[in-house]
C-alpha cells in the first residue's frame, strides 16, 4: 500500500497502448488527487515486473495486457504530497491481449474512470511524475526497450 512511506517504494505503471493512444484515469488516491494517471502499483514480494503490471492493470480496468516490456525507470520524490512518497517507478509498455475489450472502473475509490487517450492531445492536469516524463520529451510509442 503506498501510505506514509519513510523508505522509498517500488512503483510499477503500464503505459497501456493502442492505435495512438494510451490509457490514463483521473486519481481519486490522495496522492497526485485529482490528475491523469497511468495504471500500475506497488511491486508485491516476489513478483517481477511483467507480473505486476498484469496484475495491477487487471485489477484496476480488468483488462488482460501482452507483449509487456521494460521501457525505464523514474526516480520520484514526491514531498508535497499530503501523504509524502519516494517511489521510483517502473515504466512498462503494453499492449491489449483483445483489441476489443473495454476498460471498466474496478477501485472507483482511487479512479474517476479509465479512457483513451491520443498521445499528441493528453488531458491535464497529469500526474507529476508523467508530466515530468513528457516534458522530457518521453514517448512511450518510440522508446527502444532495453
Ligand atoms: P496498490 O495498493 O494497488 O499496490 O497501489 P495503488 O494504489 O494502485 O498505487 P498507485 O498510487 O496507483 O501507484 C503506484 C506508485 O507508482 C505510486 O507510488 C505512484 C507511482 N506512480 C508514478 N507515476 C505513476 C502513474 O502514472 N500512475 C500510477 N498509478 N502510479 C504512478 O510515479
Ligand atoms: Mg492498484
Ligand atoms: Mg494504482
Amino acid at each position: 500500500n503506498g501510505g506514509v512511506a519513510f523508505a522509498p517504494i517500488v512503483g510499477v505503471v503500464v503505459f497501456l497502448l493502442k492505435g495512438n493512444k494510451v490509457l490514463l484515469g483521473r486519481r481519486r488516491s490522495a496522492v497526485g488527487y485529482s490528475t491523469f494517471a497511468l495504471p500500475g502499483g506497488h511491486l508485491e514480494f516476489g513478483e517481477s515486473f511483467e507480473e505486476c503490471a498484469a496484475r495491477e492493470v487487471k485489477e484496476e480496468t480488468g483488462l488482460d495486457i501482452d507483449k509487456i516490456d521494460y521501457l525505464t525507470v523514474t526516480n520520484n520524490v514526491l514531498s508535497r504530497e499530503v501523504k509524502p512518497q519516494h517511489v521510483v517507478a517502473i515504466c512498462m509498455r503494453a499492449g491489449l491481449a483483445d483489441t476489443n475489450q473495454m476498460p471498466q472502473n474496478l477501485e472507483p475509490d482511487k479512479c474517476d474512470g479509465w479512457d483513451w487517450y491520443d498521445w499528441n492531445d493528453l488531458p491535464k492536469p497529469l500526474f507529476g511524475p508523467l508530466e515530468t516524463m513528457v516534458r522530457n520529451g518521453f514517448n512511450p510509442f518510440s522508446h527502444q526497450s532495453k
